[in-house]
């Protein structure tokens, strides 16, 4: 956690600055007919996940830059996403990676997490590396394995991580395959989907109640010819063909060059099966960069259509936001401050888009001015919206600076040496 005084001294320094924008931006919205107040609400219910596995420092295979002060185990990422929870008021909630976090006491890592006001999202499998001791390879693939015994393995882990998420208090399932094929010829295309949907039924089977699947797609890497869950499509069949509770996720970084990523939303929407998001950015493939760091657009354009789904399909549309990202040059903290105000950012531009208008003027195919009133909002600059919903929920005007006035990492960077180090056994 953060030194009591820290948040609201930094937000003094910023004080008379962000009153003048704020006022400034609040008289140019009412101009527009748009009521500051509702929208600041509306921003102020957005919630996104920090993944445990992007609290460390990342790494690609021509090497990772560590960081002094990065945590050591998942007690000590809980910490880190609390301090993320403290300064944006946004990220209430962690999604762990199994076996990569898995603790040895569920039920006190959920204690730790609760007493620093965190809860968990979406548990996530891994059939996509061997652990230590595993007895068969995924080497061919897991739930498509032309084995049965890697398929039962790989649900067997299935089935052990919703054991965990539901310890954790978890209410749904991320599974994402590496299965795949690297040569044409390599694997049958039509067995292996096949094979693949009968694993996920057993783990669909065996879900708790009220609990949720989530498939993601990517169309490659590590497989570098076909991939089994290679697009929206085949996740959409799967989640179709195993039932009501299974959803598709959309990470935005699995998509060929020039998708239009706001359209698979759309889509996916429109079947009434889109389960959640995995936000980052990419410039060319699975990059896993700062979420609008690249593409701010396209972010908003994602966000535009989701504002619009909540707006015809009621509070019953909730997908889950989740971030996924990895961080090879950047503090991971400072990271993930920076993705939360983008998405923020985001979300408030689409929340500023007039609808009536733009139906308005789609409906009478006025493109100019259908797509005028788009980037209007697009174009506002909504960051003093952004900081008062954090300031009036505690949080900071400016995060990164009310980081770095902290001194948290130069703390965790005396006090998280890895000399003589024991990671804690249940404690
Ligand atoms: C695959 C992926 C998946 C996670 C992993 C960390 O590229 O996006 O969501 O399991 O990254
Ligand atoms: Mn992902």
């Amino acid at each position: 956690m953060l030194e009591a005084q820290a948040i609201q001294t930094a937000n003094e320094t910023e004080a008379d600055a962000h009153r003048r924008d704020l006022d400034a931006r609040a008289e140019q919205l009412q101009h527009r007919g748009s009521d500051l107040e509702s929208t600041l609400e509306r921003l102020r219910a957005f919630e996104v996940a920090v993944p445990s596995w992007a609290l460390g420092t990342g790494g690609t295979r021509f090497g990772r830059f560590p960081i002094e002060g990065e945590p050591r185990d998942v007690y000590e990422k809980l910490d880190d996403i609390a301090v993320i929870r403290e300064l944006t008021r946004a990220t209430p909630r962690v999604s762990l990676h199994i076996p990569w976090d898995e603790p040895d006491d569920a039920p006190a890592l959920r204690a730790h997490a609760a007493a620093l006001g965190l809860g968990f999202d979406a548990v996530n499998s891994n059939t996509f590396q061997d652990q230590p001791g595993q007895s068969l390879s995924y080497k061919f693939g897991s739930f498509c394995h032309t084995d049965a015994a890697v398929r039962d393995q790989a649900v067997a882990h299935n089935l052990h991580v919703i054991e965990v998420g539901r310890k954790l208090g978890s209410d749904s399932i991320t599974v994402w395959l590496a299965d795949g094929a690297n040569y044409p010829g390599q694997m049958h295309l039509r067995r292996s989907f096949e094979r693949t949907l009968a694993s996920l039924e057993r783990v669909y089977a065996a879900l708790p109640d009220g609990w949720r699947l989530f498939t993601e797609h990517k169309p490659y890497e590590p497989a570098f010819y076909a991939t089994v869950v290679q697009d929206w499509g085949s996740s959409l069949m799967l989640a179709q063909a195993l039932g009501e509770r299974a959803f598709c996720l959309v990470d935005l970084g699995h998509h060929l060059p020039n998708t239009n990523i706001e359209l698979v939303v759309a889509r996916l929407i429109a079947a009434d099966r889109l389960g959640g998001f995995h936000f980052n950015d990419a410039k060319y493939g699975d990059d896993d960069l700062t979420a609008g760091s690249v593409r701010p657009f396209q972010l908003f354009l994602v966000m535009n259509e989701l504002v619009d789904a909540a707006r015809d399909r009621g509070a019953s549309f909730a997908p889950s936001y989740m971030i996924d990202q990895s961080h090879n040059v950047k503090d991971p903290i400072e990271a993930l401050l920076m993705t939360v105000d983008n998405l923020q950012r985001a979300y408030a531009k689409a929340l500023l888009v007039d609808r009536e208008a733009l139906e308005h003027h789609q409906e009478r195919n006025d493109v100019v001015m259908a797509e005028r009133t788009l980037r209007e909002a697009y174009e506002t600059d909504v960051r003093p919206l952004v900081a008062e919903v954090r300031r009036r929920q505690g949080g900071a005007l400016d995060p990164i600076a009310a980081f770095r006035a902290s001194g948290y990492r130069q703390r965790t960077a005396g006090t998280r040496s890895r000399a003589g180090y024991v990671p804690p056994q249940s404690l």
